[in-house]
């Protein structure tokens, strides 16, 4: 039997999940820069340590020298999201890259469908196209997306399967599966409150638009267009933003803007 070298064999894996990071993070910053709230919290990839590799490949029956060839999860990239249904807007983001740069070959609700211990994420394993010094190469990758919730009890019964080398007691499974009925509720009570989130959101995004708006309009009346009453304006738009609502907010604003119009210094 020849000798693997695992250095370099994991060299693609490595490329591949420092790729998928980066095209990743950067759909997450999209998002923020587009002012939309993100589906996804964190973006994690790793590549499976040769002893994880090989442990698998004795659990599953599979020779050292074939694992490339079947282990499709040496490559991984976990996204973690705060909202059980982010991670279907995830899985949707994922699926529009199916044909360009990624093929999507298998998906498993493990949300929709806990396995029996109560593990919940959801997974999509993809071949990634990349192309390396050697020329394209297409590397298997497993995308596992789940909540703040499902991860945090994963990452815990993970580490209590490798304590019992996959021998769990009896009983630690059942306070395991009581876990994870909790996280998931957790994860419900926490969808309720998405919304409240949002709105509160947009109510502070619309104030600072508002007030960009009339600061921007202050400056140009009176810098550009030399109106020398603004100091009054400015007075009132201080007394409105402490003492006011949203509304007045937005009456003076549009008061501003129609008076910068007639100057023809109106911010837009
Ligand atoms: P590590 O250290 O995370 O790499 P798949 O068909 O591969 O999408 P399937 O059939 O469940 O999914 O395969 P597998 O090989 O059992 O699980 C793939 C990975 O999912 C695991 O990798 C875990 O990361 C995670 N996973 C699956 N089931 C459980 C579970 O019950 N508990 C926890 N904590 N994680 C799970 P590895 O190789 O086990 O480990």
């Amino acid at each position: 039997m020849e000798l693997i070298n695992w250095d370099e064999r994991l060299l693609p894996y490595r490329q591949a999940v420092d790729e998928l990071t980066v095209k990743i993070n950067n759909m997450k910053n999209e998002y923020s820069t587009l002012k939309l709230v993100p589906p996804m919290e964190e973006i994690h990839g790793r590549v499976k340590s040769v002893s994880s590799i090989l442990d698998k490949a004795a659990r599953r029956n599979i020779a050292a020298e074939d694992v490339f060839d079947k282990l499709e999860d040496i490559a991984g990239i976990r996204i973690i999201c705060r909202f059980v249904e982010d991670i279907e807007r995830v899985a949707n983001i994922i699926r529009q890259r199916n044909g360009f740069d990624m093929q999507v070959i298998q998906e498993e609700d493990y949300v929709k469908n806990p396995k029996p211990g109560g593990y919940r994420s959801y997974h999509m394993t993809i071949i990634y196209n990349m192309i390396t010094i050697d020329g394209p190469k297409n590397i298997p990758c497993e995308i596992q997306i789940r909540t703040l919730a499902m991860n945090f009890w994963a990452s815990i019964e993970h580490s209590l399967r490798y304590k019992y080398s996959g021998n769990l007691p009896d009983e630690l499974q059942d306070r395991l599966k009581n876990c994870a009925d909790a996280a998931f509720l957790l994860d419900t009570e926490m969808a309720t409150i998405r919304d409240d989130i949002v709105e509160a959101k947009m109510i502070s995004e619309t104030k600072n638009n508002l007030v960009d708006n009339i600061v921007k309009n202050l400056h140009n009346l009176y810098y550009i267009a030399k109106v020398e009453k603004m100091s009054a304006f400015n007075r009132k738009f201080i007394e409105i933003y402490q003492n006011g609502n949203l509304e007045e907010l937005r009456d003076f604003s549009q008061k501003l803007q129609t008076m910068a119009r007639l100057y023809k210094v109106e911010y837009v």
